[in-house]
């Protein structure tokens, strides 16, 4: 299988696992990832899954170029447009397909093209030192089609995402942290230990709160402030006063660690 999917506690780990590839994304790639976040979503003992490359030098290097005329192939060009936007876009994540609970890139190596795309739409980055981030797409004579041209200038200055997506050319990981691009940059050795203790201090919380904060600032980022903060009462309000917020106050009084209603 071109995807492992694993768990480690309430941590779901996703691999991409072609190594020799680099960890493109072929055509069985793809499909994998789109049942891995399926399954992922649908696990109620799941709260967080890590994403992340097998070997040492490849988060992914984007999609399987020499396969991309059979993601191109699949439908009519005249109906591409019409299909692909409302259907999951390349790896998953991309588009039109949620999981409602958080995802950690965990980028061990090269991020480039689509792969940088699939990071994108994940909420949290870390990265090894070693890895390096690219929008190569232009050198291949299209753009950034799985989100990158709008995902890349939200997470970072939007003159920073032009010069990335416009040179075509890569930035190492001390510049992604500096620009924000990632959370965090570890040692190669340490990256898949600090994903899992980030991914487990966000899995002990009480999983309705942290949905909740997610669809919060997720759906928030997409809207205007005042409709964001009405958004934000929305989600807010069914929490205050619900069972896990009276036993975290209770717990907080009794000096003991609370007991959520879900797990
Ligand atoms: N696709 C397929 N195979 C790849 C890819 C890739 N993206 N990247 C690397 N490989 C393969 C190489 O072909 C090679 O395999 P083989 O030995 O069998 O030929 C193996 O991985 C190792 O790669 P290299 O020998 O090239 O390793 P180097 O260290 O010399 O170079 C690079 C590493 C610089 C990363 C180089 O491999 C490279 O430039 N790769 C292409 C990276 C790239 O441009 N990615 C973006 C592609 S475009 C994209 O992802 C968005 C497309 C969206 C299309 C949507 C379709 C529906």
């Amino acid at each position: 299988m071109p995807v492992r999917f694993k768990t480690d506690g309430r941590v779901a780990w996703i691999t991409l696992d072609r190594p020799e590839a680099l960890n493109a994304i072929d055509p069985e790639s793809h499909a994998a990832l789109v049942a891995a976040w399926e399954r992922f979503r649908d696990a109620d003992d799941l709260r967080v899954a890590v994403l992340t490359g097998a070997g040492r030098k490849a988060f992914c290097a984007g999609v399987d170029i020499k396969r991309m005329g059979e993601f191109y192939g699949k439908v009519p060009a005249g109906q591409r447009v019409q299909v692909w936007n409302r259907e999951p876009g390349i790896g998953g994540l991309t588009r039109n397909l949620e999981v409602g609970k958080p995802v950690i890139a965990a980028v061990n190596g090269l991020c480039l093209g689509g792969g940088l795309e699939l990071a994108l739409a994940c909420d949290i980055r870390l990265a090894s030192a070693n890895a390096s981030f690219g929008l190569p797409e232009v050198r291949w004579a299209i753009i950034p089609g799985q989100g990158g041209t709008q995902r890349l200038p939200r997470a970072v200055p939007a003159a920073v995402a032009l010069e990335m997506i416009l040179t075509a050319r890569p930035i190492d990981a001390a510049r992604a942290a500096a620009i924000g691009l990632v959370n965090r940059v570890y040692p190669f050795a340490r990256l898949r230990e600090e994903a899992q203790t980030m991914a487990e201090a966000i899995a002990a919380h009480p999983p309705r709160a942290v949905r909740a904060a997610l669809a919060a600032v997720r759906g928030g980022l997409a809207l205007p402030l005042s409709e964001g903060l009405r958004l934000e009462q929305e989600l807010a309000d069914p929490l205050r006063d619900s069972p896990d917020n009276r036993e975290a106050r209770e717990a907080f009084r009794e000096k003991r660690p609370p007991r959520w209603t879900v797990g």
